[in-house]
């Protein structure tokens, strides 16, 4: 089944129209990665150093949800403020996530959140959210609220269409690998330790730097990414309104937990655009260990 003929069946119209946008500017920037690699552009809210490709998706993600006209408003991990538009959903997107990862060639990522209301505001305001990842195949993996489904692109002649891959994904029962961001040394001890029980249980390591590409090995063979508080950075590195929220929101839907090491991720209201918070996310049984072991600290 293409995903135009999924979104019709499954998806309210502007989520459908603004999926559908994403699915075409999605190949403009996988076909432009060769082109803005290693190209500095210049810094981002965060204080990031900006590449070429981060501007290059950033402005056609921007151009193409505004067309459709069912965006209120598109925020950007790459931009101070939202542009303003005149539809109804607000859309909070980190365009390419990863982009530290271009010149070694491991996998990129775009997230996508689509929100009721104002931005910022808090995950339960999430009306779905999906995200790309740019890797040995070309995907698409959403949620509307309804189970999670995949989508990759497979080229039919001159054309790139998305053709459903797999539907209703599931996080395994057994968790088998788990991925944590920051340095060992900055982590709060209750993350080392918690660690450490996960490689005693024999979990094994996998970690690329892109949190997309994190995800995913999470999503097909069960267990937990984690962007820790760090002795240097106590709320993080993750923005929750551009990464960590969408994320959770899917994952959730896949059966899993996402939470701050306090709360679940989807109950904090960020105050901010670009505000930060520690991230745990993947099978519900580990992450909610992991909780308890930060809380009794
Ligand atoms: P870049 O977009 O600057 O490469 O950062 C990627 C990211 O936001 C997220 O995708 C990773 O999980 C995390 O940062 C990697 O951070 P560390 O390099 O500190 O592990």
């Amino acid at each position: 089944m293409k995903l135009d003929e999924f979104l019709r069946l499954n998806a309210p119209e502007e989520l459908a129209a603004l999926t559908l946008a994403i699915s075409k500017a999605s190949i403009t920037v996988w076909d432009n990665i060769p082109f803005k690699s290693g190209l500095l552009a210049g810094v981002n809210p965060s204080g990031e150093t900006q590449k070429a490709i981060d501007v290059f998706s950033n402005d056609v993600f921007v151009e193409t949800l505004a067309a459709t006209g069912c965006a209120a408003e598109v925020a950007s991990e790459e931009m101070a403020e939202p542009a303003e538009a005149k539809g109804t959903v607000s859309v909070a997107m980190d365009p390419l996530d990863g982009s530290s990862n271009v010149e070694t060639n491991n996998p990129l990522g775009s997230i996508f959140g689509f929100y009721s209301g104002k931005l910022p505001t808090s995950g339960r305001n999430l009306l779905g959210s999906l995200y790309v990842t740019y890797g040995s195949m070309l995907t698409i993996t959403l949620s509307f609220g309804k189970g999670v489904h995949r989508f990759v692109a497979v080229r039919e002649g001159a054309a790139m269409n998305f053709e459903l891959l797999g539907v209703n994904l599931r996080l395994p029962e057994k968790p088998e690998v788990y991925g944590i961001g920051g340095s060992r040394r900055d982590w709060i001890p209750p993350v080392g330790r918690f660690v450490d029980s996960l490689e005693e249980r024999g979990l094994r390591v996998r970690y690329c730097g892109t949190f997309v590409g994190d995800y995913n090995q999470v999503l097909s063979r069960g267990g937990m990414f984690a962007y820790p508080q760090l002795a240097k950075k106590p709320k993080g590195k993750l923005r929750i309104l551009f990464e960590t929220a969408p994320i959770a929101f899917l994952n959730e839907q896949a059966g899993g937990y996402g939470s701050d090491g306090r709360q679940n991720l989807l109950d904090i209201a960020p105050s901010e655009l670009s505000e930060t918070s520690p991230a745990y996310i993947g099978s519900a049984q580990l992450v909610r260990e992991l909780e308890k072991a930060v809380t009794e600290g």
